[in-house]
């Protein structure tokens, strides 16, 4: 399987994350690509690939650009104001509020946040840029007759919706790398995302259509980020209706509840019959993520993985979140294995 990275994920890694009322080092930091990077060389991944040029064509189809401006020009207006800090928004277009888009960073940034734990940097857009070129890359390969692919995103994707960043994301990768392959003749694509959080950006973006399906395992929102998304009865509208599944669930879930959630959404891919599968993986739902409240065992991600191949669909992977940095190599590296051992 080919492995797509370069080293620009470096130029994102701020110093701060809001969390639990302090500055903390982020979660989401540069060392978890160090040790994916370092599993997966034990353990024979060694076709690596450099992402080529972003094609900004693709990634419209995706981000509103008045959401793709304001990334792009966000650390420099933070700058100009002098601020000592990173840029993190103090005020939110909150209910019944204007939703319009300020002048001054201030509001600007509040307006296109969903969370505020993620700052942004001076090295951010290119980060992110360089990150969604990754999913492009892999996805390319894949059009061009690959049968599986890593992206090795980083900044991840799967929070990130048309208009809005945070939850440590930016541009949605996944959506991105899905829109490639219908622009590239795939007629249906299905989105599967096992990150502990409930990809909201993803689920948004693609809310209503049916050339994508969507479909998230997470914890319940009523109890996990991001919160305001990801119920079980959220199932798409319009031509959408019946195209997105969520798959919520409580805190301590070991593997054997959360395979059953698996299992289903795979039979709903199978019936979907998609040309290509993407899988927002995020290892998050690992038994000792600092963050998260699944408990699933690293070999269970060698179980899992095989699960996946077993659908018998091209895939792409697409890194999002994980955060036990020793563990997040082994764990990820196992999915790969699995899926290529089914
Ligand atoms: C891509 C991804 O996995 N994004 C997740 C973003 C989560 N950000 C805020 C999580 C807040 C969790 N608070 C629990 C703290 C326990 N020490
Ligand atoms: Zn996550």
């Amino acid at each position: 399987m080919k492995i797509v990275h370069n080293e620009d994920h470096r130029l994102h890694f701020p110093k701060g994350e809001l969390s639990g009322g302090e500055l903390v080092r982020p979660y989401e930091c540069p060392e978890r690509w160090d040790y994916i990077v370092q599993s997966l060389e034990q353990n024979g991944f060694n076709d690596h690939r450099s992402p080529g040029t972003i094609d900004m064509t693709t990634v419209k189809q995706i981000h509103a650009p008045e959401f793709l401006r304001f990334l792009e020009n966000a650390w420099n207006l933070w700058e100009k104001e002098g601020f000592a800090g990173e840029a993190i928004p103090t005020v939110v277009p909150a209910r019944r509020m204007q939703q319009r888009e300020p002048e001054h960073i201030d509001g600007k940034l509040g307006y296109f946040c969903m969370a505020i734990e993620t700052a942004i940097t001076s090295g951010t857009w290119q980060a992110a840029k360089s990150s969604a070129a990754i999913a492009q890359t892999a996805q390319k390969l894949i059009s061009e007759n690959e049968s599986s692919a890593f992206a090795l995103c980083r900044p991840p994707g799967h929070h990130a919706a048309s208009d809005l960043y945070g939850g440590y994301c930016f541009l949605n990768n996944a959506a991105i790398a899905a829109q490639g392959f219908l622009n590239d003749g795939c007629k249906r694509v299905a989105i599967l995302d096992v990150d502990f959080h409930h990809g909201n950006g993803t689920q948004d973006i693609f809310y209503q259509r049916d050339d994508v399906l969507f479909l998230s395992l997470h914890g319940d929102p009523r109890q996990a980020f991001p919160h305001f998304l990801g119920y079980a009865d959220e199932k798409g509208t319009g031509a959408g209706e019946g195209f997105n599944f969520n798959y919520p669930m409580p805190p301590l879930t070991t593997y054997d509840k959360w395979k059953q959630a698996l299992v289903s959404a795979c039979d709903q891919i199978t019936r979907y019959a998609p040309d290509a599968l993407v899988i927002s993986l995020g290892v998050d739902t690992f038994e000792n993520d600092p963050i998260s409240f699944f408990k699933l065992k690293s070999g269970d991600y060698l179980d899992y993985g095989s699960l996946l191949g077993k659908i018998g669909l091209p895939s792409l992977f697409v890194m999002e979140g994980g955060y036990a940095v020793e563990e997040i190599g082994v764990n990820t590296t196992n999915v790969l294995l699995g899926f290529l051992n089914s």
